[in-house]
């Protein structure tokens, strides 16, 4: 079997200890940070998310799987984010109100700092007064907000508001992502940048922050 198919199936075996040796043995073999994290972890947590979805397995078990993703992001980390990059701007992110979900944030924060970008990451099911406060507080370019579930999403309309309430909304980019998210619902909530994946998401906030 392929190494990356290997890699997904440990994980959705939730062998933590397997998949981190197969990640460390398919980058000495020199597959690409990306292959491995796109068609090994993340082909693993998608099956796991549809067996969830049928309820085929539940919540202990993806807690499981979960874990062995990050215990194979984490040894991507060092070669998705390149150092010697001078910063290019300052984002507040964080998984909105309500929403446990953090390994999507986390590939973004990975990513946005390979950019060069500083990234305040303020973790999971956060206020909207706290990406607010934190922004204020940090002069922040950006809040970036992530969100997994179709009833948190509507956290994000939430966050544009108080941004303008908090008379914010001219000094600091909005943007938001995660699984339900789209460029539709983006303009639907006067959010300003919509990015699908982690890696666009960190292209989309350099762009934003350079003009
Ligand atoms: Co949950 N969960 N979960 N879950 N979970 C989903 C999201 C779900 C789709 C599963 C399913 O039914 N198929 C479903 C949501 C349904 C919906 O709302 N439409 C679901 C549900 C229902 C739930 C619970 C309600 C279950 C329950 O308790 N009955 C519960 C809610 C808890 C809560 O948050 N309050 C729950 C709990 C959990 C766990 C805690 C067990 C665990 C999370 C562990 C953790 O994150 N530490 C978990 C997991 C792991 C999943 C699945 C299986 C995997 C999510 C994931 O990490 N994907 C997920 C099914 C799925 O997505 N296939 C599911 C990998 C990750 C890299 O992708 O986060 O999408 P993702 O990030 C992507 C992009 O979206 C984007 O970049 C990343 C890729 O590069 N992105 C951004 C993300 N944020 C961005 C921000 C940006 C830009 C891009 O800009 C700011």
């Amino acid at each position: 079997m392929n190494i990356l198919n290997e890699i997904s199936l440990k994980l959705q075996q939730g062998n933590a200890k397997a998949v981190k040796e197969l990640v460390q043995q398919a980058i000495d073999e020199g597959f690409a940070a990306e292959e491995i994290l796109e068609k090994g972890l993340m082909a693993g947590i998608d099956v796991i998310g549809e067996k969830f979805k049928n309820n085929e397995i539940y919540v202990p078990e993806v807690l499981i799987a979960a874990r062995a993703m990050n215990a194979g992001t984490a040894l991507l980390k060092p070669l998705l984010v390149s150092g010697n990059v001078k910063a290019k701007g300052k984002v507040v992110l964080g998984t909105v109100k309500g929403d446990l979900h953090d390994i999507g944030k986390n590939l973004v924060r990975m990513m946005m700092e390979g950019k060069g970008l500083e990234v305040i990451d303020l973790g999971i099911d956060v206020p909207c007064e706290k990406f607010i406060e934190t922004a204020i507080q940090e002069k922040a370019q950006i809040i970036a907000c992530s969100a997994l579930l179709t009833t948190t999403m509507n956290e994000m309309k939430l966050i544009v508001e108080a941004a303008k309430e908090a008379g914010i909304r001219d000094q600091v980019k909005i943007m938001i992502g995660g699984a339900p998210v789209t460029d539709q619902f983006r303009k639907n909530i006067g959010a300003d940048l919509y990015a699908p994946d982690a890696a666009s998401a960190a292209e989309v906030a350099v762009q934003a922050c350079a003009n």
